[in-house]
């Protein structure tokens, strides 16, 4: 599917296994090497950037495990940023609550917008669903021909009026699919070469008559930046809901699979791997990682190896509790831990009577990225002995952070916090931490 963008990326690792050890010397080199890889395969500039300065502060801030090797490591981390640039988790469609749910079917000429629509009603009739296709191309005098013939032959009824007007083809394919309770809708619009004013107008049209529940962005997988910047114009003005590549059976280059989920903030929701109609995929973005790297056993395997390290740590962090000697170091720790796998609950767990209570406790993603940068900007000693950190050094690590005084101070009051309970913890027996945990 990317065979030359996963090639290439291949030897970049294979640049990595012969170093010893990581250095920031080594996993800048590495970064360099990965970001003309990504900008060869079309990935959109700052998407790559954004992309690469995340793997690298990952690379730097994170203990290599003794069972690993720099490449894996490294991989890892790629493969897990890949993840979330993808979208994290899959993104399933959408359905109203007042049906029929409607799916508008939008994008560039020739991207594969019809035979998408075809294979979607497919796929959702083999769901259970009776799904209506609409022709609402009148652009090209060949359209509703080829919706018709896409129609009949998955058994799918297929919409096309008499009206001239796309806007009201779809007011009376509404109507009929109320009617006879067809649904979901699925409208096939007319593509242009370019982005033109015409055709968006069109499409609002559409938009505001039928209000549809899923606004689907068909773009040609073979293409890169070409196609994001299509998307980019596309979502400013109908904001579409999702995204949805098609052709990636082909020998493509990954641009816009890698950067169109960034660029337009909107889930990628399914991959058309061919012109056969059963040829349609939910888009997993685990999985496409999987396919741009093609590393899945080293994943799995540096992924065992982590969790080992988070049990052993989670032990020691419980030592370090009872014995009361927690730094900001541990605080860093713990947050990250905190933010892989809310391992902080599962530590918690281990102090009786403590589990159930922070079970559900809520967490907020951004005050861990922020606290975590404030750390971050300290020196190990100030980490160490946080007593030093006197006007200046609070005044320093605020602008190495890109934040307040006022956002350092309240760090070390949290801290000093939690090193006070930490100490009554110490004192306590089980029942008494149960009570301490109460007043949080
Ligand atoms: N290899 C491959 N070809 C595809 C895929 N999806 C669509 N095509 C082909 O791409 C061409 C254009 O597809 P259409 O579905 O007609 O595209 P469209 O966006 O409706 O085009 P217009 O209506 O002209 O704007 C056709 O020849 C399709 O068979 C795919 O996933 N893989
Ligand atoms: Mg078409």
């Amino acid at each position: 599917m990317f065979d030359d963008l996963t090639a290439k990326l291949d030897q970049v690792f294979r640049n990595l296994r012969g170093v010893g050890k990581l250095t920031e010397s080594n996993i800048k080199e590495s970064m360099g090497d990965i970001r003309r890889v990504l900008l060869d395969a079309d990935v959109n500039l700052q998407v790559a950037r954004d992309f690469l300065a995340r793997v690298e502060e990952k690379a730097l801030g994170q203990q290599v495990l003794k069972s690993v090797s720099p490449a894996q490591f490294v991989i890892k981390i790629v493969h897990d940023e890949l993840v979330l640039l993808l979208g994290e988790k899959e993104s399933r469609l959408s359905s109203s609550p007042k049906p029929p749910t409607v799916h508008m079917v939008v994008g560039l000429q020739g991207s594969g917008k019809t035979t998408f629509c075809a294979k979607l009603a497919r796929y959702l009739k083999a769901k259970g669903k009776r799904p209506l296709l609409v022709a609402a191309d009148l652009q090209r005098p060949a359209a509703q021909e080829q919706l018709l013939v896409l129609g009949d032959s998955i058994g799918v009824p297929v919409f096309r009026g008499d009206s001239k007007n796309p806007v009201d083809v779809c007011d009376a394919a509404m109507r009929h699919a109320r009617k006879i309770s067809l649904d979901p809708v699925i409208l096939d619009t007319a593509g242009r070469l370019h982005v033109d004013d015409d055709l968006m107008e069109e499409l609002e049209k559409i938009r505001k008559l039928v209000q549809p529940t899923e606004i689907l962005f068909v773009a040609d997988g073979m293409t890169g930046q070409d196609a994001v910047n299509s998307a980019r114009a596309f979502h400013d003005r109908l904001q579409f809901t999702g995204s949805v590549l098609t052709k990636l059976d082909g020998d493509t280059r990954g641009g816009a699979a890698i950067s169109i989920r960034a660029v337009t903030s909107k889930p990628v929701k399914f991959v058309s791997v061919g012109e056969k109609l059963d040829a349609l995929e939910p888009f997993y973005p685990d999985r496409m990682a999987g396919r741009i790297l093609g590393k899945g056993d080293i994943v799995s395997f540096v992924e065992k190896a982590q969790s080992v390290m988070d049990e052993e740590q989670a032990a020691e962090m419980e030592a370090k509790l009872r014995r009361a000697e927690f730094t900001l170091n541990d605080f860093l720790t713990q947050l990250q831990q905190i933010k892989k796998m809310g391992s902080m609950q599962n530590l918690l767990g281990m102090i009786p009577g403590v589990g159930a209570k922070l079970k559900n406790m809520q967490v907020d993603e951004r005050v861990f990225r922020h606290t975590e940068a404030l750390i971050l900007s300290m020196t190990p000693l100030e980490r160490e002995r946080p007593k030093i950190l006197n006007a200046s050094r609070r005044r320093r690590i605020a602008r190495g952070a890109g934040q307040a005084v006022q956002d350092v101070n309240r760090l070390i009051q949290q801290y000093e916090q939690m090193v006070v309970m930490v100490k009554r913890m110490r004192k306590a027996g089980p029942g008494q931490i149960k009570r301490i945990f109460g007043e949080l």
